[in-house]
């Protein structure tokens, strides 16, 4: 049995890895990742500085998942540049920028460019926590106008990484933007946005910044994850490659994601709350159900979802 999968020109031998933000803001945390079954590794999204984020505590498990409001804490897109740089990194790479403005997006971009880094680049237009800062995603006009800047100078694969849309009309306005430019692939959801847990024994919020509101992650999430890679999948041009992020926490979760027509899965609650090893747990399991089923590699079954007649 085969599992793997590809994204431009990249190799994924395994179609899971980290989602960003988690383990891997540092390189000793990004090591981790690469040591271990992960077919690649994500970056934490860098902005141009390093950044600290928002004040502690801002992530929380839940029993059903994750609750953050990071706030964008990295080390600046030059340690990961770096890091890129100066390791044989033998497995693909998937780059997360995410400045707080248009004009740092294009900076970043221009660097990444400039750059000798050859594989997956994503731009974060998602991010929820940065105060006072909507997410772009939300925004279509400001897609496009951020896309329409970027692809006059950015030749190197690009992704985006999309908030979680819940109107089917969303998904054909966005798709309908995404399909005017040679994106290499999307990233589908980002945590859905602006969140709130509650603690009924404390009587509280369970993080600090924006008075406990936060991005939820998680179990709580599949759903929405699911339909999202699915409409979008429905809707792109097939040349444009899905990751599909949330909810994955099983072999079962990453099966059902590539049912719905994702390439390659991200994992981030259940990384944070498990470890590096859930990864070679994911393998176990797909392929114990690939075996079981009769598939021989992932395109046997990926998008192949079936609907009432
Ligand atoms: O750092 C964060 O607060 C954060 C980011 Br950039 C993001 O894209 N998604 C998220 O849930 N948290």
């Amino acid at each position: 049995i085969s599992i793997s999968a590809n994204i431009g020109n990249e190799v994924f031998q395994s179609p899971f890895i980290n989602a960003a933000g988690v383990f891997d803001e540092t390189a000793a945390e990004m090591n981790q990742i690469l040591n271990s079954e992960a077919g690649g590794v994500t970056t934490k999204s860098a902005t141009l500085k390093p950044r600290k984020g928002n004040p502690t505590p801002r992530y929380a498990d839940t029993k059903f998942g994750s609750i953050n409001s990071m706030g964008l804490p990295n080390q600046g897109l030059d340690y990961y540049l770096n890091f890129i740089e100066k390791n044989e990194i033998n497995k693909p790479i998937d780059l997360s920028i995410s400045g707080t403005s248009r004009e740092d997006n294009l900076t970043a971009l221009k660097k990444v460019q400039k750059s000798s880094f050859t594989s997956l680049c994503e731009l974060n237009l998602s991010c929820p926590n940065v105060i006072g800062k909507p997410q772009v995603g939300y925004d279509l006009t400001a897609i496009e106008e951020t896309l329409t800047a970027v692809f006059e100078f950015f030749t190197k694969p690009l992704g985006l990484k999309l908030p979680p849309y819940f109107d089917l009309q969303q998904y054909d306005a966005v798709a309908k933007i995404l399909n005017k430019y040679p994106l290499t692939y999307i990233n589908t959801i980002n945590s859905v946005g602006n969140g709130l847990v509650v603690d009924a024994k404390t009587e509280s919020v369970v993080i600090r910044p924006k008075g406990g509101f936060g991005g939820i992650g998680g179990t709580y999430v599949k759903p929405v994850a699911l339909a999202n890679v699915r409409a979008f999948r429905q809707r792109l041009n097939p040349e444009i490659k899905i990751i599909g992020t949330g909810g994955v926490k099983t072999g079962l979760d990453v099966f059902e994601l590539i049912l719905c027509g994702a390439d390659i899965v991200e994992i981030g609650t259940a990384l944070a709350q498990e470890g590096p090893h859930i990864f070679a747990r994911l393998k176990q399991e797909l392929t114990d159900i690939m075996q079981e089923k009769g598939y021989h590699q992932l395109s046997d079954f990926r998008g192949k979802l079936k609907e009432y007649q």
